[in-house]
């Protein structure tokens, strides 16, 4: 069992990367995806450039007057900042909690291989002894649901994922950190906006039925989710208003009220539209008095705005972050109602 002191810090932790008007910035990308998001602006993905493309968002000055916490892929974990010390120091003293991201990515289910299974769970207890010694905060652990008609996810992909992230739960609160759990239901796809909102809705009942039995307390964890949205080639384009009511009902349906907060990731909508449809969500709550608090943790709706002006020339550093500044700000009005 967890020692209660452990627990009281764990979701006093939790309520803090909850603060009201600040978000997480999710800026975990792994070399790969890192790779990816700079070659669409021509920028080499070295070690020296993925450093860059980090000092860029986190050394920005003023992140700390819209940001809780800040989600860091190992390898910028250890690096530093412009300041010479590392970013999870360099956040730290400005308030900012930094977090790490554990899961080592995906593996082909075995039971059917058009499905992904988030790995890393071997190694984990050692892996997060060395980041809480190192000032991690929190973690993240991301697992991915593809929806293809109604052939996938399958039901017992859905739970081979939350199994897994519900053990990796368990592991961060013994190591004295708040778990953000991911199921990240993908916007890629023909289906509707129905069959989105059945998917997230058994997704996370599965979810929190296997965390009360691996005993995880829930006043110490974050749920990452995505929004409910039609998919990307289904040809529509949901309303904000109809974003945030299926989106309510089935978090309202499948989260439990005790939980610490809900944060709600981009998913390849553009900065825009994430903006507006959290924005209406967090009205909509508002108004039916959900029991959580909601709030962002976006990567690409906020860095992709910035990284089209950056482009790798350090001449354009400041211009960059007044355009990430700007977003954070719109991002962090969309709180308030
Ligand atoms: C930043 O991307 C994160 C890591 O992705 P990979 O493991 O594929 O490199 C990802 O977990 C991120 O936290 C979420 O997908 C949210 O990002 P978006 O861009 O959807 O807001």
């Amino acid at each position: 069992m967890l020692c209660l002191k452990n627990m009281t810090d764990i979701a006093h932790n939790a309520r803090a990367l909850m603060a009201p008007g600040k978000g997480i910035l999710a800026a975990d990308e792994s070399i790969h995806t890192a790779d990816k998001r700079l070659s669409e602006f021509g920028v080499d993905s070295t070690v020296e450039m993925r450093k860059k493309y980090r000092e860029l968002f986190l050394d920005a000055p003023g992140i700390e007057q819209y940001l809780s916490g800040v989600i860091l892929f190992a390898e910028t974990f250890a690096q530093s900042g412009e300041g010479g010390k590392t970013f999870p120091v360099s956040l730290a003293e400005r308030n900012v909690a930094p977090g790490i991201k554990v899961d080592e990515g995906t593996e082909p289910f075995a039971e059917n291989p058009d499905e992904l299974i988030t790995k890393g769970l071997l190694t984990l207890p050692e892996r997060l002894k060395e980041f809480t010694e190192r000032g991690a905060v929190f973690t993240k652990w991301r697992a991915v649901v593809r929806i293809d008609g109604e052939r996938l996810p399958t039901s017992a992909g859905i739970v081979e994922n939350v199994k897994r992230l519900a053990n990796y739960a368990r592991v961060a609160q013994e190591a004295g950190l708040v778990p953000i759990l991911e199921p990240e239901v993908l916007l890629e796809g023909r289906h509707s906006r129905m069959r989105s909102r059945e998917v997230v809705q058994e997704t996370l009942g599965a979810l929190f039925s296997v965390l009360e039995e691996h005993s995880v307390d829930r006043s110490g964890i974050i749920l990452k989710t995505s929004m409910v949205l039609s998919g990307n080639k289904s040809g529509k384009i949901d309303t904000p208003e109809e974003v945030a009511d299926d989106t309510l009902s089935a978090l309202l349906s499948a989260v439990p009220k005790d939980t610490a907060g809900i944060v709600f990731l981009s998913g390849g909508q553009t900065p825009d539209q994430a903006t507006e449809n959290l924005s209406a969500i967090l009205s909509l709550a508002h108004e039916k008095n959900a029991p959580w608090p909601l709030t962002f943790s976006f990567a690409r709706a906020l860095q992709q705005e910035a990284l089209s002006v950056w482009k790798g020339d350090p001449e354009q550093v400041s211009l960059a972050r007044e355009v990430f500044l700007e977003r954070l700000k719109k991002v962090s009005l969309a709180l308030a109602h």
